[in-house]
């Protein structure tokens, strides 16, 4: 009823009224007002006036499965998509993790909420509902597990791109994969991928992103350190047309990463986005040991090089240490 109701309403350019609708639907005025009531609910701004009816506004940050498919349905015409939502859930990776033997490739997990959102190395991700895009994608690489250690890198590359393009704000990877708005450095996203390997082959790679979009307010240690596009643009996004700009960036990239003799390109793109090259540094050792230096460049393999001040070079690996900026975060 929900779906029917909003597809009248969707095709109708003005007002529609409960009568028509109940009509053509065939049933009370009374259930049709209680849908309405219900689908305002779901955060849908559907606006009446006496006499002549309902109208859908445009603009509403209403993310459900039949929003998610439509607004995907220009990448997704050949329905490679497989597309799965969750209003909640404990982790969108987790998710795709447990159903990893029935998915196919191109398996995408989207929810409004995460109860237990991870991020890298065991620390947890806020993901408050109603704000944010939580989200996984699974894919099947054709590729040996020593060519997927620059995977991470590439997601990252390709959202920031993707919120670039649609916020038109500075933003900067600070490596391995954490999206920073400049000159600021805050963090707007987080990705965390993970790989599932079966006899030493790969199974499936689950790329984990976060975005914060519509986030008005951060508290505690994240009340300095984070940021979301409205608190950076000073105006609302819309989350499918940033899970579009998202998955279009993805999907058109994709062939580049599996087609190893692209490499070069992408990388090339990723040092030139990338802010922790030219920064003095902070390694964070597993150990818990520390060394600093400045960070040189990206190596072949995503490695960021960084000279010591013993003046060797230390090749940092992305699932091993965390680099933080000597003079803050970035
Ligand atoms: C990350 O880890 O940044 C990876 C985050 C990946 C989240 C996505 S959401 C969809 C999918 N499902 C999941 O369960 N996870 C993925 P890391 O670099 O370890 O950063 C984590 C740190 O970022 C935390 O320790 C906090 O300091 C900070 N943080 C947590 N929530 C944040 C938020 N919403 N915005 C900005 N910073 C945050």
């Amino acid at each position: 009823m929900k779906t029917k109701i909003l597809e009248i309403l969707s095709r109708s350019e003005d007002f529609i009224s409960g009568e028509d609708i109940s009509r053509e639907l065939q049933v009370t005025r009374a259930a049709i007002w209680k849908t309405i009531k219900s689908l305002r609910e779901d955060g849908y701004n559907i606006v009446s006036r006496k006499h002549y009816g309902y109208r859908l506004e445009p603009g509403s940050d209403v993310l459900n499965i039949r929003e998610i498919v439509s607004a995907l349905a220009a990448v997704n015409q050949s329905g490679f998509l497989d597309i799965h939502y969750y209003d909640e859930i404990d982790s969108t990776n987790l998710a795709a993790r447990r159903d990893i033997d029935s998915l196919k490739e191109w398996s995408l997990y989207v929810a409004d909420r995460q109860l237990a959102g991870r991020g890298r190395l065991g620390r947890s991700w806020q993901s408050d509902p109603g704000c944010g895009l939580w989200l996984s994608v699974m894919l099947r690489p054709r590729l040996e597990p020593q060519f997927l250690a620059n995977l991470t890198l590439f997601a990252g590359l390709c959202v920031q791109r993707a919120l670039a393009r649609l916020s038109g704000l500075d933003i900067g990877i600070k490596w391995p994969n954490d999206l920073v708005v400049m000159p600021q450095g805050q963090k707007i996203c987080g990705i965390l991928t993970e790989t599932v390997l079966e006899d030493l082959q790969v199974r499936a790679v689950i790329i984990g992103i976060g975005i914060n979009v519509n986030t008005e307010t951060f508290t505690g240690v994240l009340g300095k350190s984070a940021t979301s596009l409205k608190l950076s643009a000073g105006h609302g996004f819309s989350r499918l047309e940033v899970l579009k700009a998202v998955v279009e960036e993805l999907v058109a990239k994709y062939p580049d990463y599996e087609a190893l003799t692209e490499k070069n390109l992408w990388l090339d793109e990723y040092r030139s986005a990338c802010v922790s090259i030219g920064r003095a540094v902070v390694i964070h050792n597993s150990d818990q040991s520390t060394e600093t230096g400045m960070a040189e460049n990206l190596s072949e393999d995503g490695d960021l090089l960084v000279r010591l001040s013993d003046g060797s070079l230390r090749r940092c690996h992305a699932g091993e240490v965390s680099v933080r900026g000597l003079a803050g975060y970035i």
